[in-house]
């Protein structure tokens, strides 16, 4: 298991500097942001990324994420351009040393709240999402955003695309698209050693009438089936699926085991069916057990790398919706804590890191 961070590069205010001090540490997920979706990433920007994060003393191992043009997830249009620049981007990662890409494979939004800074009892702040807030909500107008969509449309080319999506697309349609394309890039993966590593839907249902399928257990198994590779895998989202009651998620890490390669931790407060808070990592804050997750996580054998995931705004902190410093280190700080204690409690031999310098 190795303990990571998203860094969001360069603009990102909470910087390498910054991160580093976490202890247990071992690199930062990252991505390149400045290429319009579909271009394919140079290879000077790849190593100039990896550069200034092995500089900083962190690995870059994981990105999180390459982007999917709509193309491919509507089957039209450059797709096939598209998947070929998608691989070419695959080729450079492998060569610097990325071993995981993070992806999705959600309809035009990533992922989606609806209300960004939601006073808490305490007083700190965090996302939140209630379904009949989301059902007001038009996406075409307002000016609602979140790290991770793209705001790079005119209002025109969004409402052209929603068009699209509502008259063309069914849930059969959008898992023949995404099987098109796995079966294009896995095989690019396996020669040059990328473990891909679906997102699920966050939140895992249909949202402003947009179909989603990265739901469940069943939808899972079902990507699973399509490229029958291990490259063809999963990040296990537990803030994502565990908003849903029926998603257990320490029986679904040890369901799909070693098809996971990056997990995010993090914990959520079912408030009524459909809605929930992000809440802090703590097991006794949220609706899932954080300490269950993580020997799930153990007893998979753990080759895999985890973050924390959303943080709540706290001491008086602003910055990107979820990706504030002080609740995300809190947040890991408490994850290796669990580890330790796992690892010390269940295994013979004690890695030599877990003992007093
Ligand atoms: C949210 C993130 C997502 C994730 C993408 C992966 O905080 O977990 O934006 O990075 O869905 O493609």
């Amino acid at each position: 298991m190795k303990l990571t961070m998203r860094w969001y590069g360069e603009s990102d205010p909470v910087t390498l500097e910054k991160l580093r001090q976490i202890p247990g540490l071992t690199g930062v997920v990252s991505a390149i942001y400045d290429v319009p979706v579909g271009k394919a990433w140079s290879e000077e920007s790849i190593f100039n990324l990896k550069k200034k994060i092995n500089d900083a003393n962190l690995e870059w191992e994981v990105v999180e994420s390459v982007p999917v043009h709509e193309d491919i997830k509507l089957g039209c249009g450059k797709r096939d351009e598209y998947i070929e620049n998608f691989c070419i981007t695959l080729r450079r990662l492998a060569k610097a040393g990325v071993k995981v890409v993070c992806y999705n494979f959600m309809p035009v939004f990533d992922w989606t709240r609806t209300e960004l800074k939601h006073i808490l009892p305490d007083g700190s702040n965090a996302l939140i999402y209630i379904e009949k807030e989301a059902q007001k909500i038009d996406p075409m107008e307002g000016d609602l955003s979140l790290p991770g969509w793209d705001i790079g449309y005119t209002k025109e080319e969004l409402v052209n695309l929603i068009k699209k999506y509502n008259t063309e697309m069914t849930e059969e349609k959008l898992w023949d698209n995404i099987k098109y394309f796995l079966e294009k890039i896995i095989p690019v993966c396996d020669e040059v050693g990328i473990k891909m590593a679906i997102h699920p839907d966050d939140p895992p249902w249909s949202v402003f009438g947009l179909p989603r399928i990265i739901t469940d257990t069943k939808a899972l198994e079902k990507l699973c089936s399509l490229v029958p590779s291990k490259n063809n895998g999963l990040t296990l989202c537990a803030g994502a699926l565990g908003v849903l009651k029926s998603n257990n998620i320490p029986e679904m890490i040890r369901k799909f085991g070693d098809r996971i390669h990056f997990g995010h931790v993090r914990n959520i407060l079912i408030t009524e069916e459909k809605c929930f808070e992000e809440s802090a990592h703590y097991t006794p804050c949220g609706s899932l057990d954080v300490y269950e997750i993580m020997k799930a996580y153990h007893d998979i054998g753990g080759d895999v790398y985890i973050r924390p995931d959303h943080g709540r705004m706290i001491w008086g902190e602003e910055g990107k919706p979820g990706y504030g410093l002080f609740d995300r280190a809190l947040g890991l700080t408490y994850l290796n804590g669990l580890w330790e204690a796992i690892v010390k409690e269940t295994e013979k031999d004690v890695d030599k890191k877990y003992l007093p310098r």
